[in-house]
């Protein structure tokens, strides 16, 4: 399906009415600076719509993009940065885990992000455990693949299968690599 229309609905920081709209939804989740906000405007076409930063953090809102006006794509805070206030990481940490967690939310699909450099990390595990707790659907995306040689790619890839049992599409922004192939399996080839 192509992307024929996507606007910035609203940003939120807990409960609120769009949660009980019947729009279906894809949340977008990953560690930070993994490239989740730039995916979204990949996805869609929109080169400004999402907040990109060349510093983690940038994404603190949970924020809702109308798509076709008929579904949502959800993107969210980074988790697992050093950086920054630790107050202001522990509370964006626990945003994300009322999002998964509250009950409130039934995302058709999520799509969790890595960088190609980083792989699987503790945290994306941790992530994936409330996931499966939760019995959300997921599907991993690997971004940043231009930062890997051929061959590096090719065991990080495997490595993550191994570990995580599922498919992994790999993406690059600057080059739209992978971003069909995503954009079909969260909204269809038709
Ligand atoms: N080399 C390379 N850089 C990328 C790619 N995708 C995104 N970036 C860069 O990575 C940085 C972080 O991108 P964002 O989209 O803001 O990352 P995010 O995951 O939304 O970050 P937070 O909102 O802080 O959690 C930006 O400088 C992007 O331009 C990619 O495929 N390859
Ligand atoms: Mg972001």
């Amino acid at each position: 399906m192509n992307i024929t229309s996507a606007e910035f609905v609203k940003g939120i920081r807990g409960s609120d009415a769009i949660l009980s709209e019947a729009v279906p939804s894809v949340a977008f989740i990953g560690r930070s600076n993994v490239g989740k906000s730039s995916i979204l405007n990949a996805l869609t076409g929109k080169p400004g719509m999402a907040r990109v930063g060349d510093k983690p953090g940038k994404t603190t809102e949970i924020n809702f993009f109308l798509i076709n006006r008929t579904h949502y794509f959800v993107d969210l805070p980074g988790y697992g940065y050093s950086m920054g206030e630790r107050g202001q990481r522990e509370k964006l940490r626990k945003l994300i885990i009322w999002y998964f967690t509250s009950g409130e939310v039934r995302p058709y699909m999520v799509v969790l992000i890595l960088e190609s450099k980083a792989g699987l990390t503790k945290f994306d595990e941790q992530m994936i455990g409330v996931l499966k707790e939760q019995g959300h659907p997921y599907v991993i995306v690997l971004n940043k693949v231009d930062k890997l040689s051929q061959k590096e790619l090719q065991l990080r890839v495997a490595k993550i299968k191994e570990k995580s049992g599922g498919t992994v599409i790999q993406t690059c922004v600057p080059t739209g690599k992978g971003i069909r192939a995503l954009r079909d399996a969260l909204l269809g080839s038709v």
